[in-house]
């Protein structure tokens, strides 16, 4: 636990700027320890950056455009868009895709890796993750 939190402590104090995620990359996994809020704000900023005419919901037709500027070649993390994101994120079938649904996934592979439950996964915790996800 203290080491978590010394971990956490150093993370906190690096440079907001230089570890941002780009919106279309993900948050990588293993590299460094990360915040259940962090998960949070990423995916916001991202579904932002989708839902073009601020309706709340992401259509087909802004998910299309979205990857269509984007470059998919980037390295998988959670949050990462790829080309089933919207079918893999539209739960309940309805043709678009809620904020809730965009958060789901992510946080659900968040509390996979967040093995303690203290809302930071370490580097540790991620990489226990990764082997029980298979990556
Ligand atoms: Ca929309
Ligand atoms: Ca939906």
């Amino acid at each position: 636990m203290k080491r978590i939190m010394f971990a956490w402590i150093l993370a906190s104090s690096a440079p907001a700027v230089a570890a941002q995620p780009t919106a279309d990359s993900g948050i990588v996994l293993g590299e460094r320890p990360i915040a259940r809020a962090e998960v949070i704000a990423f995916i916001r900023t991202q579904f932002a950056a989708m839902d073009v005419d601020r309706d709340r919901y992401v259509s087909p037709a802004e998910f299309e455009a979205f990857i269509a500027r984007e470059d998919l070649n980037v390295p998988d993390g959670i949050g990462h868009i790829g080309r089933r994101w919207f079918e893999k994120s539209d739960v309940d079938g309805d043709g678009r895709v809620s904020i809730e649904e965009a958060l789901s996934r992510p946080l659900q592979m968040f509390d996979i890796a967040d093995l303690d439950g203290d809302g930071v996964a370490s580097v540790e915790e991620q990489s226990m993750a990764q082997m029980l996800l298979g990556k």
